[in-house]
């Protein structure tokens, strides 16, 4: 029988991801969780047939210039793959692969709470109760806007804006995106969506801009100072994709000039360092890449994980590739 291949995972994974791992491959663990350093991800790439990353790991160009010759897959526990540089490892002959679906509803829920938070200030009534400073109801106390009846903007209109732009149609919204393609007819009808060919003209009709497009080259700081000002100051700024698609220096700028009306971000354009003056802000809910944490999701991606390498040491396909001229 072919030896089985060395799995090396970077960071620790559910136990019973691991477990089904190591009944499959031969794995090196990560048991105590830390990030790699880049020695470490030198060194796992200098052995591994099959590397699992995360998206604390940088694959960059020169750290895959120095993988060795035997490493064939880089199998990601994650959908977004921006810290790979996807075009260098397939010039390598390594294939990519992802875990796309299975973590789509939960993101979209976490984009949904954010929507629901920032302007009916959730997390600002809860701060005030724990402070004891609450005196009580009255009729003009801690008002939020309502989100019923607003227009809600999608820029990135993939799996998990199409969920988002479900939830937030029963929520009452009205659905208006910016895609690099227009959706079919029939999912534009079911949404109630309006396509917007100009990013710009959105921006600037909008009540709530919601981020869902991956980072690429071509998105970055797409969300650029000059369009963040075409916003309305009533309008929120909801951020579950990646933070480099908002220029975050500029977001804080506007936020503490009043010209917008607050935001919520579960990603950071320099994680996991944030900006100070964010977390100052009353009407930024700010929360630590928490988009896809749920029990479920995590067993679900592993599993993903778990199929794709199966499916390429067989010598097959594996579902789930990426391929470099996608992006
Ligand atoms: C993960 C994510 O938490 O899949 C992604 O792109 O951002 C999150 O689901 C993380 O990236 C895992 O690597």
């Amino acid at each position: 029988p072919k030896p089985k291949p060395l799995v090396v995972v970077t960071r620790k994974l559910p136990d019973v991801i691991e477990t089904r791992m190591a009944e499959l491959f031969q794995v090196r663990l990560n048991e105590d969780d830390h990030p790699f350093s880049r020695d470490e991800l030198l060194a796992a790439m200098a052995e591994a047939d099959v590397l699992v990353p995360t998206v604390t790991d940088r694959l960059d160009a020169s750290v895959l210039s120095q993988a060795g010759a035997q490493l064939r897959l880089i199998a990601n526990f994650g959908t977004g793959v921006d810290h790979i540089d996807v075009a260098t490892a397939h010039q390598r002959g390594v294939t990519v692969t992802n875990t796309p679906d299975v973590l789509t509803e939960d993101t979209a829920d976490m984009t949904m709470a954010l929507i629901l938070a920032v302007p009916r200030r959730l997390v600002e009534g809860e701060r005030l109760l724990h402070s004891g400073d609450w005196a009580g109801w009255s009729p003009t106390h801690m008002l939020g806007h309502r989100i019923w009846g607003k227009r809600l903007g999608i820029l990135g209109m993939g799996r998990i804006g199409q969920a988002v732009a479900r939830r937030a149609k029963g929520f009452g919204m009205a659905i208006h995106y910016h895609n690099r393609h227009r959706l079919h007819e029939s999912i534009e009808t079911e949404l109630e969506a309006t396509y917007w060919e100009s990013l710009d003209q959105m921006l600037a009709r909008v009540d709530v801009i919601s981020v869902h497009c991956p980072h690429t080259p071509a998105t970055y700081h797409l969300l650029s100072a000059r369009r963040l000002k075409l916003m309305q100051p009533h309008a929120y700024i909801v951020n579950t994709a990646r933070g480099e698609v908002i220029d975050e220096n500029a977001l804080v700028r506007l936020l503490a000039a009043g010209a917008l009306a607050g935001a919520g971000l579960d990603v950071f354009e320099h994680a996991p360092a944030v900006n100070p003056k964010l977390l100052g802000f009353p009407n930024v809910v700010a929360i630590p890449h928490m988009g896809s944490a749920t029990i479920e999701g995590r067993v679900d991606m592993g599993d993903k994980v778990l199929i794709n390498i199966k499916t390429f040491a067989d010598g097959h396909r594996p579902p789930d590739r990426v391929l470099p001229n996608l992006l």
